[in-house]
């Protein structure tokens, strides 16, 4: 049986980008509790600058949206990472295994990194090192498969490479797992700037599509998406019409087309934009919908969570105490 492992990190309402990069990939493994494991990774949301109460309400947001969007907690276990010490106990030993230099590296390190300063904050030391607990996030379970978009598949590599280099060194405790990506919208663009992808920490929302906006914002946020010139008519071309090709890949995800394909059976890009926001809106509205329910009854999300961090704990203790031994340290 393969083994899954991924998470959201809760900086902001979550997007169109990480439904269609991840959540929709999680949602549709076959699910079975002990190897469809998917966490709120709620440490990583510390690393920059943060509000304590928004964090605990963003998470309990993305618990309850990630239920909405069809995890059943009786054939996975969906849990929040700080319930479960085995994460950070393990993030240090990997963060002996890791170099600074290969953390330094990280393109979300460095794009990060960059925004701190342009705010004139300082930079979080966990900025640097959070891909290394994200390995161990990772590791702890053994996943075989990590359903991820793009922009975490550099982080996926270092953790297969720290487990690697783990193994070689001390025994092999770890499982070396790969990166899983959708077929399309692998990477949704910022519809206001289709050169940067949808995140949901960006401060302009007016690119994002929330999983929680309502219709008529979805579709004025697609009506207004940046477009090119036009000249041509409507081709898919991701280097030079970036925006028309996001709409193309957002809307092949919805529909299940192929962009090229779907590109054919336009002229101007009003039609494709109209085609696009119907997508998105009927692709989001029974999410919507569970959502509203689930969040009438808080007391029942709590109660998945605390039953998926114990038997998330009961999963990574074994893996993780496996660890300390092999990396030289004596059994309490
Ligand atoms: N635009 C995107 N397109 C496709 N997939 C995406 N993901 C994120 N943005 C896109 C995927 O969603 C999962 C959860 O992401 P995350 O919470 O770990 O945060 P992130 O990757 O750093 O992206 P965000 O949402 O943009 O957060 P901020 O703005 O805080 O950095 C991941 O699998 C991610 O690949």
């Amino acid at each position: 049986m393969t083994r899954i492992f991924s998470g959201v990190k809760p900086t902001g309402h979550l997007t169109l980008g990480n439904y269609l990069g991840a959540v929709r990939q999680w949602v549709a493994t076959d699910q079975k509790p002990d190897d469809a494991l998917f966490c709120v990774v709620d440490l990583h949301a510390l690393t920059v600058e943060h509000d304590p109460a928004r964090v605990r309400r963003l998470s309990r947001q993305a618990a309850t949206l990630l239920l909405a969007a069809g995890l059943d907690p009786d054939r996975c276990t969906l849990f929040v990472q700080s319930h479960v010490d085995e994460h950070t106990r393990l993030a240090y030993l990997l963060e002996c295994t890791a170099t600074d230099g290969e953390l330094r590296r990280m393109i979300q390190y460095r794009e990060k990194t960059a925004r701190a300063q342009a705010a004139g904050e300082g930079v979080r030391l966990s900025l640097l090192t959070y891909p290394v607990l994200m390995a161990a996030d990772i590791l702890a379970y053994g996943a075989d498969e990590v359903p991820v978009g793009e922009d975490q598949r550099q982080h996926v590599e270092l953790t297969r490479d720290l487990a690697v280099r783990f193994n070689q060194r001390y025994g092999p405790v770890f499982t070396v797992p790969k990166a899983t990506l959708p077929a399309v919208a692998a990477r949704v663009m910022d519809l206001q700037d289709p050169t940067s992808k949808m995140g949901k920490s960006h401060e302009n929302g007016a690119g994002i599509v929330y999983l929680l906006d309502e219709p008529e914002v979805v579709r004025r946020k697609v009506m207004r998406a940046v477009t090119d010139s036009g000249e041509g008519g409507v081709v898919y071309d991701r280097a030079a019409r970036p925006g028309v090709a996001n709409l193309l890949d957002i809307l092949a995800a919805c529909t299940g087309g192929e962009p090229e394909e779907l590109a054919r059976g336009y002229e101007q890009y009003g039609p494709l934009k109209r085609d696009v926001a119907d997508a998105v809106v009927e692709l989001l509205r029974p999410l919507r919908e569970r959502h509203a329910e689930l969040a009438a009854d808080p007391g029942e999300v709590e109660r998945v969570l605390r039953a998926g961090a114990g038997r998330a704990r009961a999963l990574a203790r074994p893996v993780v105490d496996r660890a300390y031994e092999a990396i030289g340290l004596l059994a309490p």
